[in-house]
């Protein structure tokens, strides 16, 4: 009897280990779509948010159509619809579906042709929407992310073109022609150029093209099967761009769609909800389309010259290419009556399909103190040999997602990683379908011979300067491992210099250094599982608490904060995690305060090297000191190590000289961007690489390099003391470096960039 219990209690172990598998077959989707272009984006929207059981929306991003003055007659309801418009109602629409925590991203307003040129650059018109799509689709999955586009095709054309190493991880599917009538039409006609570009896509990215499905619904149906259907939102949703009446669900929102726009002769016979039903192409394809395979066909455009209601219609000439090498499917055909049945069947027993894990634990971390945080692990883990996550405190009920596809349940559980790679760990609790973050850990996995690599967090304002980019990406082609790299903002008060959007814009460059670096033939040695994450950071600076006592400080709890602890967590103790904030302290002195409310000893488990301050004091002569100085304070008095590379003169002192280093850059698109951003900065023929210097540091700490020639133990005095150093003699947490070997810094700078990093033996 024992032995069969025994055997029942492993069999139960096994079975909660092993991967959930429906989790492992849900398939990874963003939509794509003009939300305000007719009434079928809603229902295709509804479609996929409800299906939940089949698909995981990981946001919806919006693209403008193909709208413009002409149809405006025909549309007296409708409009002449902005880029603005169409997201609004997409945003509304993630309401009424009970999907609001599904990120909604912005598109251009112009097209393809028009921001080509600028895609270059890493915030541009409709960059939002664009730098997501190449986010999600590097972010670590086994799944490829499927793109289902049901408007024009910018967004997914500029993110091509922005970073064509992401074709190998996507799947588009389009919405968009009425293939193979011979002209272009509303979202083909909506930008032509985008079309072509996918068409002929020369990474080959996997292109699916559903022709527009006529098949089409009566009012009649729709009243009858949509009315109240789909969950009671509260309170309830605006429709039509936020300028109709409200909603509470969106059956009844359906039905006042179809009602104010469809003509009566459309009410009557039916009408094609056409996005909806081309997503039942992706749904295991339920709607029995036939596929077919072909080479890629070019539209040849004639001269537009039809006007009023045919204004849409962009007259031109298919062209088949049977022998193209570069193929695309059509799917046609659909079986009209299995999708309007699974439509209907779906708004009735909805599973929400947007509940996948966002990174944005902002909203939760509240309460992560008493729900239960992830014990930091006690020593490396290795590929192949198995790792046991603990919890502390009670979260009831704790579901796992452990990084590599794999979930698990329970206050215990042990997991072996086969591949190295760097992991994010979440523990969350589970409402229905929907998982709520509650603590996280960052996790590199090793192989014997990488465990002595020392383990950096990058935290970054990016675009404030040209510093940073050059610190991004000689982090990522050293040898050091990088966990993630956080974004911030650089004073919220320059409103000259991006003012309160200067976090989203500090991320955008992130992300496109790391589609620089990506195509620049250079990461042969950080396989794709080992490249960072990126987190969004804090958008303003800590607040003074009125008692004037760091310890009474609001942090402000960010992805960003919270990936610091997840490092930390993650960290063999004998390992600590490098943080290397270059721009304001925020992120870290938000960090220190969050691991105080939880009872958890970062100090033991990191080390803290900032760029900024200035000879005397935090906020004087130093940009970043004057951003947040009051971050600077609280993580002085934290007892971490923290290591202050002083802006000036520290800092300053490694620089460039155009006039001999501008010939040392690599030739690649990295190189050259780096290049072109130093030459347009300023006239002036030396420019102060400051962040550069933090990298430097920890590759030099871990050859035993004097790189560091003058460094005093201080204290960081108070606001009252105008934010002074104090050099002390006694034992303190905080060393002010004031001298650097900065042309042997600027040396290891020059030849990692160059494909030669400096080799990171185990130390003796
Ligand atoms: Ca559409
Ligand atoms: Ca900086």
């Amino acid at each position: 009897m024992k032995t069969c219990l025994s055997l029942l209690v492993s069999l139960a172990a096994v079975l909660l280990l092993t991967p959930t598998a429906a989790a492992q077959e849900k398939m990874r989707i963003i939509l794509d779509t003009d939300a305000m272009a007719e009434v079928d984006d809603q229902h295709a929207l509804a479609y996929a948010l409800f299906s939940g059981d089949h698909f995981e929306v990981e946001g919806i991003t919006v693209n403008r159509g193909s709208d413009y003055p002409e149809r405006t007659e025909r549309r007296p309801y409708f409009g002449t619809v902005t880029i603005d418009d169409h997201y609004k109602e997409a945003v509304n629409m993630a309401r009424m579906c009970a999907s609001s925590d599904v990120p909604v991203l912005k598109g251009p307003a112009g097209n393809y042709r028009q921001i080509k040129g600028d895609s270059n650059h890493s915030t541009f018109d409709g960059s939002g929407a664009v730098n997501f799509i190449i986010e999600r689709a590097h972010a670590p999955s086994d799944r490829p992310l499927h793109i289902y586009a049901m408007g024009n095709l910018t967004n997914v054309a500029l993110a091509l073109l922005k970073d064509p190493t992401i074709a190998p991880k996507i799947e588009i599917w389009w919405m968009g022609t009425e293939w193979p009538q011979n002209y272009a039409c509303n979202n083909h006609a909506g930008d032509l150029d985008a079309v072509d570009a996918l068409l002929a896509n020369p990474q080959n990215v996997a292109f699916n093209i559903i022709p527009w499905p006529h098949k089409g619904v009566t009012f009649a149906e729709i009243k009858g099967k949509m009315t109240g259907r789909g969950p009671r939102v509260s309170p309830a949703v605006p429709g039509l761009r936020g300028e109709g009446p409200d909603f509470a669900s969106f059956g009844d929102y359906s039905v006042h769609l179809f009602d104010k726009f469809v003509g009566a002769r459309q009410k009557e016979h039916g009408r094609s909800l056409l996005d909806m039903v081309g997503l039942a192409a992706l749904k295991n394809n339920v709607g029995e389309f036939t596929p077919y395979e072909m080479g890629a066909p070019s539209f040849v455009v004639e001269e537009a010259s039809q006007t009023g209601s045919q204004a849409h219609r962009y007259p031109g000439t298919w062209v088949e290419n049977a022998d193209n090498p570069r193929r695309v499917t059509m799917w046609r055909d659909p079986n009209r009556d299995a999708v309007y049945t699974d439509f209907f069947n779906t708004m009735d027993n909805y599973v929400l399909a947007g509940s996948v894990p966002t990174k944005d634990v902002s909203h939760q971390a509240a309460y992560a103190a008493r729900a239960g945080t992830i014990v930091p692990i006690d020593g490396p883990v290795l590929a192949g040999e198995p790792v046991t996550f603990t919890l502390k405190g009670n979260p009831g009920d704790p579901h796992w997602q452990l990084g590599d596809g794999s979930t698990a349940e329970g206050a215990s559980v042990t997991h072996t990683y086969q591949e190295p790679g760097v992991y994010r760990v979440v523990m969350g609790s589970k409402v229905g379908e929907k998982f709520n973050e509650l603590s996280s850990a960052i996790l590199r996995v090793h192989t014997p011979e990488t465990v002595h690599l020392p383990q950096v967090l990058l935290d970054t304002d990016a675009r404030n300067e040209i510093d940073d980019q050059h610190y991004i990406a000689y982090g990522l082609f050293s040898n050091l491992d990088v966990l993630g790299i956080n974004s911030i903002h650089h004073g919220p008060f320059r409103s000259d210099r991006g003012g309160q959007a200067q976090e989203q814009m500090n991320y955008g460059e992130i992300i496109h250094i790391l589609a620089l670096c990506r195509q620049s033939d250079l990461l042969k040695h950080r396989p794709e599982n080992q490249m960072p994450l990126v987190f969004h950071g804090s958008n303003l600076p800590l607040e003074v608490p009125a008692s004037g006592n760091w310890l009474d400080t609001q942090p402000v709890k960010t992805e960003a904060s919270e990936a610091i602890l997840a490092a930390a967590r993650g960290a063999s103790p004998d390992n600590p995690v490098w943080v290397l904030p270059v721009g304001p302290c925020t992120n870290i002195g938000s960090a220190i305060l969050q691991a105080r409310e939880e009872g958890f000893d970062l100090a033991s488990r990191i080390k803290i090297i900032w760029l900024g301050g200035g000879p005397e004091q935090v906020n004087v002569r130093s940009f970043n000191g004057t951003n947040d100085p009051w971050s600077v304070y609280v993580t002085g008095r934290s007892g971490a190590e923290f290591w202050i590379l002083l802006e000036n003169p520290t800092g300053a002192s490694l620089a460039l000289d155009k006039r001999t280093d501008l010939g040392v850059y690599p030739d690649n698109k990295l190189g050259d961007y780096l290049v072109a951003i130093s030459n347009i900065w300023s006239k002036s023929p030396t420019k102060a690489l400051y962040d550069v210097a933090t990298i430097s540091m920890v590759i030099g700490n871990h050859l035993g390099k004097g790189w560091l020639t003058l460094v005093e133990p201080s204290e960081v005095l108070g606001p009252d003391q105008e934010y002074r150093w104090k050099k002390v003699e006694g034992p303190t947490n905080v060393q002010i470096i004031r001298e650097i070997d900065a042309e042997a810094m600027k040396a290891d700078f020059f030849t990692t960039l160059n494909g030669n990093p400096t080799e990171l033996k185990p130390r003796q």
